[in-house]
């Protein structure tokens, strides 16, 4: 461990305490001199740390950036973010980084994290607006042993994730629409992209994206998302901690990931049902140009829908879909 993150974790241990230059210098053998130039680049990575000469050096805060240093200290899990964790503060795709990482090796529950996004990346060539220093935009990197065909069970596993941990933070009106987005009052807070590399035999890995607005505002966005765009922040009234969404995030995705590599995922499944109250919905499903708009009458074991139509029933696995009467739960 570098000096710096020895020297941050007694102030951690000391937090609101001070801790005198002359004891960090004497613990990490270095120059007092060198005790400050830490203190100082400690600062500039966003810790309010009130220093005199006098009494020495006190943590007082975090700024709620993400770093590696703060990601550790944070996370419970035991998989997911104890791999690699790759961290930038500008960065095209996370989903983009996390693909070449994984081409190279990382292992399962290795993470990649951007503080914003140049070109946050949505299905089909969509864009995922990506403002800096607000939101959580993480992909996660996993290997499962499963077929091919049962990848995109992976979309539903994480929404049911992504959906227990807005239930804790405050949002527990929130709807998840088929296939990838959580909405609020008919608004988009997170949307899932899941991009998987393999053949049809065998994945080698999948990357699972996701974006959740925490703390940004309609100002920050572009015209035409600003009236459909809401984020957790505009819902609680309060700003959110994006480190311990994090943390909250990848313990309810390990827990459910777990249970899906394990063969449950027809309990999954059962709460994505329930939390997206798609059952009986009059939808429009578009899927590049076909449009077909009917009643959603069941959810195949795969989170496939099957839509009675007045030309029959069709199944739907992939497209967009609208509710034609909004049922709110
Ligand atoms: C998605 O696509 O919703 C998947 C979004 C996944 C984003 C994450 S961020 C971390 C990781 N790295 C990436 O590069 N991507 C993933 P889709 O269902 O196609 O929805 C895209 C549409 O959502 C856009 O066309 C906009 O209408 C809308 N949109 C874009 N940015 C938004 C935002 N920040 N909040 C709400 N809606 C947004």
């Amino acid at each position: 461990m570098d000096k710096k993150q020895i020297i941050l974790e007694l102030l951690y241990e000391n937090t609101g305490i001070w801790l005198s230059g002359e004891e960090i210098s004497r613990n990490l053998g270095i120059s007092r001199t060198a005790v400050w130039k830490h203190i100082n680049l400690l600062r500039d990575s966003g810790y309010n740390i009130e220093s005199s000469s006098r009494h020495g050096h006190k943590l007082i805060s975090h700024n709620d950036s993400f770093t590696e240093f703060e990601i550790k200290r944070i996370l419970k899990s035991d998989l997911f973010g104890s791999q690699e964790i790759h961290i930038f503060s500008e960065t095209d795709s996370t989903n983009i980084q996390a693909f070449k990482i994984a081409s190279a090796g990382a292992a399962e529950g290795s993470i990649v994290i951007a503080e914003s996004q140049t070109g946050g990346k949505g299905r089909l060539g969509r864009k995922w607006e990506s403002p800096s220093g607000k939101n959580l935009y993480l992909s996660i990197i996993v290997r499962p042993q499963i077929p091919t065909l049962s990848a995109p069970r992976l979309t539903l596993v994480t929404a049911v994730a992504l959906s227990e941990t807005l239930d804790s933070a405050g949002a527990p009106g929130h709807r998840i629409k088929w296939p990838n987005d959580i909405l609020f009052n008919g608004k988009k807070i997170s949307g899932i992209l899941t991009e998987m590399k393999g053949d049809c035999d065998n994945i080698d890995f999948i990357i699972i994206g996701i974006g959740v607005n925490l703390n940004s505002s309609p100002a920050e966005y572009p015209e035409e998302i600003k009236n459909s765009a809401v984020s957790l922040q505009e819902i609680t009234g309060g700003e959110i901690n994006r480190l311990d969404f994090l943390n909250l995030l990848l313990l309810n995705f390990e827990r459910n990931y777990i249970d899906f590599l394990q063969g449950n995922f027809p309990a999954i499944l059962e709460k994505w049902i329930n939390k997206s109250a798609i059952i009986n919905q009059k939808i429009k499903v578009t899927n590049y140009n076909e449009v077909i708009t009917g009643t959603v009458t069941d959810v195949t074991g795969d989170g496939n829908l099957i839509v009675a139509t007045d030309n029959g029933t069709c199944l739907v696995n992939s497209g967009d879909i609208n509710y034609l009467q909004e049922t709110l739960i």
